[in-house]
């Protein structure tokens, strides 16, 4: 934001976002500069005389032609990113509720009391063992408005919405599924105690820990409103397809204010705007608050929301303050209050929330004599009562009603609330609320006695949980509303996708039978089998590829033409390209979902598709292709949220490997995304060298995602090194699976001993070079192994050792690894074209000693030869190796490799990769 010193206008508008409109909007209308206050008076009336007689609309399109006809005069018009201080909504133009508003409080106080409960009880049982009670104390009603009147649970008809619910608030959502009888004490009792034999009940919502509960992944602050945005398009982008009518499914997105601050949180804003998400709703718990202390102590973090999500073109909802405010807004004739309001600092009004009512009186109303006498018939304990606009059910609700009709742009909805409510001296407004976990007797009883728990003195103190019997007017109500609103929410149903066939291997047949003298790199093989599916009968319509903006770079701009790229618009220019073949095609009925340059974006698709199993009852199989430098590294927490909401796809990271992607240099050159794969525990990765290992991967992958639906990730790095791809072996597709086969065996001149290569990627064509270099020129004879996956190699091995572990007397397991390295003798050496650490993860079950080699180190652009030298992974590197194994194990004298060094040109001193 332009600071002071900025342009006139503008500084104005920064002045008018911390003062207040009133003041900088009379100037700007030229009161203080000449125009006489009765020629002033006459311009009002005659607007309210507009507006009195032909409405709101009516209004605004006259100031809008007053705007332009100013423009047009030279005259620069006011721009104003901030409206006042002030609920969107004015009390005169607030809905009926159409609730019981008294039962709800009720119900909302039992939910707040067992939230609390919960929270204390596992504290006291467990010290450390955690969970936060202020959050959902600040969002109780927010949440409580939605359960009674608006969160639609998905029915038959596949209508119905889904809720990102703030992670630290979870222990009000267990709290309310208490009350509806969804949950029992016992669950209750086992709050983040999930390894006890019992089922607990996770942290955070974790669709991993709770499938049947939690829907969507929301604790990583930023990532659930990155998420839902995404959600939302998904949505439309089904329907736009034809695939399913999703227009009654909005997705609701809670979001903490703190959270903002998270570049995801706010970064694909613009692209809800711009598609126009109205099934989009965001609910800002505007608390003031984060962990530490205020989110904007010397500022305003609603004003700072409202400008942005303003500029960035959402409908902007503000909902500050409650019903208690209006008599006095209403007395407000010359806008004192307002500008009070509008000065106040975020800093001073979370001071107000712990002080007393007279201090309020003192500080704030104490600004003049005139808001002084505003308040003269209050009292103190009225004073210390008005409530925030976030704390009102009414409020709350006209917000919500106003989002939902809304039309043509999402809505947020930026309520403020107080961290802690309810909580007094143990928290309410503190900094340290964030932490609070804990609650003394006095404390109890106090949060009993103001939320009116029937909960006698003497058992307070043991935190018991309270459900009303099931007759009482509140259960009877609380189920009411939610039979009205087709169920519980939230409820993960994931068994409602039927399985769907995969395609053969024999519909691959053409990549299993190589390419002849054809070069190609493994990336265009895999998007040749893309496309193939893409026109497959029964699964095309499902395939969803996703792509940052690098079609061209992986050779995917063939599929423009053919299927189309989504856009909500279609096509309304004529593309520069339109004579040509591959022409950059928009339709509404896209397939491709071309994201532009976000791979955090690419990714929310991803698991919007990945998850619309469960969500929509309808497998759709993301192919989310990307640099493989920008996925793991750059958006492992997102790959991570995909594992635990249980999303199925494929990750394709192209332009893989370090020395492979040669000129690129440093920040794209990568050799570690394998290792990151490593940390995922449901990622199944795979590093194919040949188009057959790709197919056969992919139809594998395809068969175990869509007809055993498990739950799995699968992520292959592409290349985009060209090479005539061959034939796939006999018996060779068991092993392409399970992680490695035998590809090549080199006998005869072995005089001076065998070796056993391991290779991955394009790197496997320098293994194959190297069993040549040692059987002609060193008389080695060697085995060359086609290594495919080190992770899946790892898993099998350690699945079995663990289950030797515990089964000491059965006859042992063997792994795959173990069978296939079963006899097999000689030295192993290893090399691929990531870190060295990949292949190191089998070390343990091989049974000769194996030297690693790898891309350790900071990329740098050069030719690939030249890359290979340097870290050390060409053939001769690996023949210099091997040959090196061969003398530690006696076969060899060391003079051998000295003279072997001079041959291959490999300069002993040579500096180390690590650390150049
Ligand atoms: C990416 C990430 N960083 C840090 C945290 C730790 N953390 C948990 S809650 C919290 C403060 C949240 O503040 P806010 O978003 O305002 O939510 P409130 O609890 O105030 O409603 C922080 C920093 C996290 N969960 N995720
Ligand atoms: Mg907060």
């Amino acid at each position: 934001m332009p600071g002071a010193t900025g342009p006139p206008v503008v500084r104005d508008a920064v002045r008018d976002g911390m003062k207040g409109a009133k003041g900088a909007h009379e100037k700007s209308m030229g009161v203080r500069r000449g125009l006489d206050r009765a020629e002033t008076a006459e311009w009002l009336e005659s607007l309210e005389d507009v507006l009195r007689r032909h409405g709101p609309d009516e209004t605004r399109r006259l100031l809008a032609l007053l705007d332009d006809r100013a423009s047009r005069q030279g005259v620069t018009p006011p721009f104003r990113q901030n409206t006042p201080y002030v609920n969107t909504i004015p009390a005169s133009a607030e809905p009926r509720y159409p609730g019981d508003w008294e039962v709800e409080k009720r119900i909302k106080s039992l939910v707040r009391w067992n939230a609390m409960a919960m929270v204390v009880r596992a504290n006291r049982a467990e010290g450390g063992i955690g969970g936060h009670i202020s959050t959902y104390a600040s969002a109780a009603t927010l949440f409580e408005v939605g359960f009674n009147h608006f969160f639609r649970a998905r029915d038959g008809s596949g209508q119905g919405d889904l809720v990102y619910f703030q992670g630290h608030a979870s222990p009000g959502v267990y709290a309310r599924a208490f009350l509806e009888g969804r949950l029992t004490e016992d669950h209750l009792r086992h709050f983040r105690r999930e390894c006890s034999g019992r089922e607990g009940l996770s942290s955070y919502p974790h669709p991993w820990l709770m499938p049947e509960f939690w829907e969507v992944p929301t604790v990583s602050m930023g990532l659930a409103p990155i998420m839902a945005i995404y959600q939302a398009r998904f949505n439309r982008y089904l329907s736009d397809r034809g695939i399913k009518d999703t227009s009654g499914c909005h997705v609701w997105c809670f979001v903490g204010d703190g959270e903002c601050d998270e570049p995801e949180s706010l970064g694909s804003i613009s692209l809800a705007a711009r598609e126009r998400l109205d099934n989009l709703i965001f609910v800002v718990n505007c608390n003031l608050q984060r962990l530490d202390g205020p989110v904007r102590g010397n500022g305003k973090i609603i004003q700072e929301l409202e400008a942005i999500f303003r500029g960035a073109g959402w409908n902007v909802i503000k909902v500050i303050w409650g019903g208690d405010w209006d008599p006095l807004l209403a007395a407000d004739a010359d806008g004192a209050l307002m500008e009070r309001m509008n000065e106040t600092l975020d800093g001073e009004y979370q001071k107000y929330s712990t002080e007393s009512g007279a201090y309020v009186r003192e500080h704030f109303f104490g600004a003049s004599q005139e808001l002084r006498q505003m308040v003269e018939h209050l009292s103190d304990d009225q004073l210390r009562r008005l409530t925030r606009g976030g704390h009102d059910s009414r409020k709350v609700y006209a917000a919500y009603k106003a989002a939902l009709d809304h039309v043509g742009s999402p809505t947020v909805i930026l309520a403020k609330t107080i961290k802690g409510y309810g909580l007094g001296e143990a928290g309410e407004g503190r900094n340290v609320t964030h932490q609070q976990k804990k609650l003394n007797e006095d404390e109890l009883r106090e949060f009993r006695s103001r939320f009116g728990i029937p909960i006698s003195d003497e058992a307070v103190g043991e935190a018991p949980f309270y459900r009303p019997a099931a007759d009482s007017p509140e259960m009877r109500y609380l189920h009411e509303r939610r039979r009205s609103l087709g169920g519980f929410v939230p409820a993960r149903r994931a068994a409602t996708a039927s399985a769907l066939a995969a395609p053969p291997l024999e519909d691959f047949k053409e990549f299993l039978e190589g390419s002849g003298d054809r070069e190609v790199a493994t990336t265009m093989a895999f998007v040749r089998m893309l496309a193939r599916l893409l026109r497959h009968k029964t699964l095309g319509s499902r395939i969803v590829p996703i792509i940052p903006d690098e079609a061209r770079t992986f050779g995917m701009d063939a599929l423009f033409r053919s299927f189309g790229i989504y856009s909500s618009l279609g096509q309304r220019y004529e593309p520069v390209d339109r004579e040509s073949f591959l022409y950059y095609r928009e339709a509404k009925d896209g397939q491709i979902l071309e994201e532009g340059i976000t791979e955090a974006g690419s990714m929310s698709s991803f698991i919007a598709a990945g998850t619309a199993y469960a969500t929509h009852g309808l497998a759709m199989v993301p192919f989310f292709t990307f640099y493989s430098m920008f996925g793991f590294q750059r958006i492992g927490d997102l790959i991570w949220a995909a594992g635990d909401a249980r999303a199925r796809g494929f990750l394709l990271g192209c332009t893989a490997g370090r020395t492979t992607l040669n000129g690129e240099g440093l920040q794209h050159q990568d050799g570690h995304s394998h290792l990151l794969a490593a940390t995922v525990p449901n990622v199944v990765a795979y590093d194919p060298a040949f188009a057959y290992e790709v197919a056969v991967i992919m139809q594998d992958g395809l068969r175990r995602l869509l007809q055993e639906q498990e739950v799995l990730l699968y992520y292959l790095t592409l290349y985009n090194e060209v090479y005539p791809m061959p034939a796939m072996p006999d018996g060779a597709e068991e092993g392409i699976r399970q992680g490695m086969y035998r590809l090549a065996r080199r006998d005869g001149r072995e005089a001076n001993g065998r070796l056993q290569l391991l290779g991955s990627g394009p790197i496997l064509r320098e293994v194959l070079r190297a069993q040549e270099l040692l059987a002609e020129r060193f008389a080695v004879g060697s085995d060359v192994w086609s290594v495919t996956s080190y992770k899946e190699l790892r898993r099998g091995a350690l699945a079995a050792e663990r289950w030797n572990l515990r089964h000491p007397e059965g006859p042992p397991r063997r792994s795959y690894l173990e069978q296939a390295l079963e006899g097999v003798e000689g030295p192993f050496v290893a090399a691929s074209d990531y870190m060295r650490l990949v292949a190191d993860q089998i070390a343990r079950w091989v049974p000769d000693r194996m030297t690693v080699l790898g891309t350790d180190g900071y990329g740098r652009s050069d030719t690939r030869p030249a890359l290979r030298r340097h870290f050390e992974v060409d053939a001769e590197h690996i023949a210099f190796a091997g040959l090196h194994a061969l003398v530690q194990e006696g076969r060899l004298e060391p003079s051998a490799v000295r003279r072997a060094a001079r041959d291959l040109a490999i300069d002993p001193d040579k500096g180390d990769p690590l650390v150049a």
